[in-house]
């Protein structure tokens, strides 16, 4: 029941996020819904996150527990795609992001032991939290990702 809720809840936020908010960092962290993200929120999200994955509870997530969630993630695409028209893009998107999310995943065992540590979970975030935070008070406005976003596309040319 209880992931029940969690995977309604997180749909709902992507189906809000997907189009304004989408950008380097994740707008379903944002809690409260004001448009700005303090470390708080993320480090919030970030356990719910992992407990949502760490299925047995031991504080790691092993990869059968990573395989799970990849699986759960794949049916709820699979769901939006039934949902939506012009079936083509949104395939190849898809594929282009499963792409850059396998290459994450890849990095986020930092230690290369085969389980995710939480602190290796939130690792990633948080790097690009404080990267975002231009003025480093512990807030990401619309304005400090907005400016993220234009860094990173200037970088890409
Ligand atoms: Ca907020
Ligand atoms: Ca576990
Ligand atoms: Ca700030």
């Amino acid at each position: 029941m209880r992931i029940t809720t969690i995977l309604a809840g997180g749909l709902l936020s992507v189906a809000l996020a997907g189009t304004a908010l989408a950008g380097p960092m994740d707008a379903r962290a944002d809690l409260d819904k004001n448009g700005q993200l303090t470390k708080t929120e993320l480090t919030t999200h970030l356990d719910q996150r992992f407990a949502a994955i760490d299925a047995n509870g031991n504080g790691q997530i092993e990869t059968a527990e990573m395989q799970a969630a990849r699986q759960d993630r794949r049916a709820r695409r699979a769901e939006r795609r039934k949902a939506r028209s012009g079936d083509a893009v949104g395939e190849r998107s898809g594929e282009k992001r499963r792409a850059m999310r396998r290459g994450k995943r890849g990095q986020r065992d930092a230690n290369g032991d085969g389980v995710i540590s939480r602190d290796e979970f939130g690792a990633r975030a948080l790097k690009r939290f404080d990267l975002a935070d231009a003025n480093s008070d512990g807030i990401v406005t619309q304005e400090e990702r907005a400016a993220m976003k234009e860094a990173r596309k200037a970088r890409r040319g």
